[in-house]
């Protein structure tokens, strides 16, 4: 199949392309490049070195003899979508170019209207330019499990069969995200959902838990296929944080008391079902939603395992929650679809927590301590990166 990646340069569109290229599918990316400006604004970067976008694919064509083509743009630029989409023509199009921090969205005003616009617009943009093609296009869009929230009945996936006053219905799920960013994927899923039921698009919304993990089979190849690993308190991910506060000797930071539990995967387990959800296509008209974690933790938890691995010294603290969230709250997310379809998850394990130990402990003189503590209050309108929280 031919498959355009959206968001190429990322963290997960980076190992999910080269994935995709591993076995045999003609791939192209496309990525405006914003995430490292993100990166030069906060004044953090990639705790694994990464490569520019030339130097990545050039390095993928001399390790496995497969090119993947490199577009650079923006994706809320109407014309550049179209222009990629008419000129390569996918099958497939796999859409992880968003905005994706959930603090990043808090921080105030500006940074909340950036990532709702961006997320927002960028897929209005890929759902006009399918609806526009001469050929059917699959949409295979990230979304997340946040857009659930935590609510007091079991999740299901996407849709809930609902019975009030004696009638019944098939309805989206209902949604109670955490966060600008979060809010921004309902509206996407919305949008969606209605341009399958009224254009008759195909499209496949994956609902992605907290991804973990550094590396993937083909990013490992070569130093400069490494994808990026972030640890900073606005783009790290809470086990990736983990880890890097371990290396450290810092504390473990677990906000509130730990009780919140998400659905979480590695990234191996991403760049599978990515390729799952492209190889098994929705039909035209079909809006069809995976679950997409494997297990599910509570921070707590999480911080123990890692306390273990890691060894004696590594300390957790349960600081002021900086975030609006519930603590203590029922969980159970259906998660069977991705499986149905051959899914063969890789579980947390104390040997994948060693393996980003000691990735952390290669890299530690790229750590910058100043950029770990968390300063975005979901509670202020206008954050001061510098300013604690508490
Ligand atoms: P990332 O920030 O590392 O990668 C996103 C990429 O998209 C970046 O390279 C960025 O430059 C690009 N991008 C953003 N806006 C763009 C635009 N308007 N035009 C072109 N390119 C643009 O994020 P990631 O961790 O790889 O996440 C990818 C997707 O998966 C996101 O949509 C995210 O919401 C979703 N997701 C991620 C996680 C996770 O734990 N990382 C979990 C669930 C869902
Ligand atoms: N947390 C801590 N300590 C930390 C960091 C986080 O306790 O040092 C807690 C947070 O309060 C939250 C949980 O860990 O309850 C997860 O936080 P996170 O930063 O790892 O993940 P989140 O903000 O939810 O966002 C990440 C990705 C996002 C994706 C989402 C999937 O950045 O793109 O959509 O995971 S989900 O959480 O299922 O919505």
């Amino acid at each position: 199949m031919r498959v355009l990646v959206l968001g190429g340069d990322g963290y997960l569109g980076w190992a999910s392309a080269l994935h995709l290229s591993a076995v045999g599918h003609v791939v192209a990316v496309a990525d405006s490049g914003v995430r490292r400006a993100y990166d030069v604004e906060l004044g953090t970067a990639s705790l694994v070195p990464i490569g520019s976008l030339a130097e990545r694919v050039g390095c993928w064509e001399e390790v496995s003899g497969r090119r993947v083509e490199a577009f650079v743009g923006d994706v809320c630029d109407a014309g550049f979508v179209e222009a990629v989409m008419g000129g390569f023509a996918p099958d497939a199009v796999v859409h992880f170019a968003e905005q994706r921090s959930a603090p990043y969205s808090m921080i105030d005003r500006a940074h909340a209207v950036h990532t709702q616009v961006n997320n927002v617009v960028g897929t209005l943009n890929v759902l006009y330019a399918m609806a526009g093609s001469a050929r059917p296009v699959h949409l295979v869009k990230l979304g997340t499990m946040g857009e659930y929230g935590t609510p007091n009945i079991d999740i299901e996936e996407g849709w809930l069969e609902l019975s009030h006053k004696g009638r019944s219905d098939r309805v989206l799920f209902p949604k109670r995200p955490g966060s600008f960013y979060h809010l921004s994927k309902v509206h996407d899923s919305h949008n969606i959902e209605f341009a399958c039921r009224v254009w008759g698009l195909a499209a496949t919304d994956l609902n992605q838990g907290v991804v973990y993990g550094a590396a993937t089979e083909e990013t490992a190849r070569h130093p400069v296929l490494a994808t990026r690993l972030d640890y900073d308190q606005v783009f790290g991910t809470v086990l990736n944080r983990m880890v890097v506060q371990a290396v450290l000797g810092e504390p473990l930071s677990v906000y509130g008391t730990g009780g919140q539990v998400r659905g979480m995967l590695d990234i191996r387990d991403t760049v599978a079902c990515v390729r799952l959800a492209v190889e098994h296509p929705a039909v035209a008209g079909e809006y069809r939603v995976f679950n997409q974690f494997t297990e599910q933790w509570s921070v707590r938890q999480l911080a123990d395992r890692v306390a273990r691995v890691a060894g004696p010294g590594v300390t957790i603290e349960e600081v002021p929650n900086p975030r609006v969230e519930a603590d203590r709250h029922y969980y159970n997310a259906a998660h069977t679809k991705l499986l149905d379809l051959g899914l063969r998850p890789h579980p947390l394990t104390d040997t994948t927590i060693t393996t980003l130990l000691d990735t952390a402990t290669t890299h530690r003189d790229r750590i910058n301590p100043a950029v770990i503590h968390p300063t975005i209050d979901w509670r202020s309108t206008s954050n001061h990166l510098g300013v604690p929280v508490g």
